[in-house]
C-alpha cells in the first residue's frame, strides 16, 4: 500500500519536473500560428519554458478545460490566449482560472477589430489584459508575461532590463 503511494508521489514529482512551463500559449486555430510563432520566439529568446496548443473555446471546449486543469496543477503563471473573429477564447479561459490571462486579437475579415473588441471588452469581474492586434500583440504578450514573471524571478528581470537597454543603442538619433 505504502509502496503504491510512494510510487504515485514519485510519478507526480517527475511530471512536475517535466511540465514546469511558466507560460501557456493557446490559440483558436492552427491558422493563428503564423502570427503567434512570434510570441513563442520571444519567450524562447528569454529562455522561458512554455507550452503551446491549438485550443478553441467553441471547437474544443473539453481540451480547454483539460489544459486549464493541467496548467494549474503544473504551476503555469501566465496564460496567453490568441483568437480571431468572435474571439472568446481569452475570456472563457479567464473565467475558468485565476491565472492571469493575456489576450491577443488575431487579424480577421473585419481586420481584427471584432477580435480586439471581443477580447478586450470583458464585463467587470473577469479581466483579460488585451494586447494589440496581430504580430505586435503576439510579441508584446510574451514581453508582458516576461514582465510579470520578472517580479518573482531575478534572472528574468535581468534579461528584461538588458533587452530594454538595447533599444537606446538600436534607435538612431537622427531620421536620415
Ligand atoms: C478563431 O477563428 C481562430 O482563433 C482563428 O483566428 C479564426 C479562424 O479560424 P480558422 O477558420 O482559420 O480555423 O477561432
Amino acid at each position: 500500500m505504502l509502496f503504491k503511494k510512494q510510487k504515485e508521489e514519485l510519478k507526480e514529482k517527475r511530471m512536475k519536473k517535466r511540465n514546469n512551463n511558466l507560460v501557456g500559449v493557446i490559440m483558436g486555430s492552427k491558422s493563428d500560428w503564423d502570427v503567434m510563432k512570434n510570441c513563442c520566439e520571444t519567450l524562447k529568446s528569454f529562455q522561458i519554458k512554455y507550452n503551446v496548443r491549438v485550443i478553441s473555446a467553441h471547437r474544443t471546449p473539453k481540451r480547454l478545460e483539460k489544459f486549464i486543469k493541467e496548467s494549474e496543477k503544473n504551476g503555469t503563471e501566465v496564460i496567453i490566449a490568441a483568437a480571431g473573429g468572435a474571439a472568446h477564447l481569452a475570456g472563457v479561459t479567464a473565467a475558468l482560472t485565476t491565472i492571469p490571462v493575456l489576450g491577443v486579437p488575431m487579424q480577421s475579415v473585419l481586420k481584427g477589430i471584432d477580435s480586439l473588441l471581443s477580447t478586450a471588452q470583458m464585463p467587470a469581474g473577469v479581466p483579460v489584459a488585451t494586447l494589440a492586434i496581430g504580430k505586435a500583440g503576439a510579441i508584446n504578450s510574451a514581453l508582458f508575461a516576461i514582465a510579470i514573471l520578472s517580479r518573482k524571478y531575478p534572472n528574468i528581470l535581468k534579461k528584461l532590463q538588458t533587452y530594454r537597454n538595447q533599444f537606446e543603442k538600436k534607435v538612431p538619433k537622427t531620421p536620415y
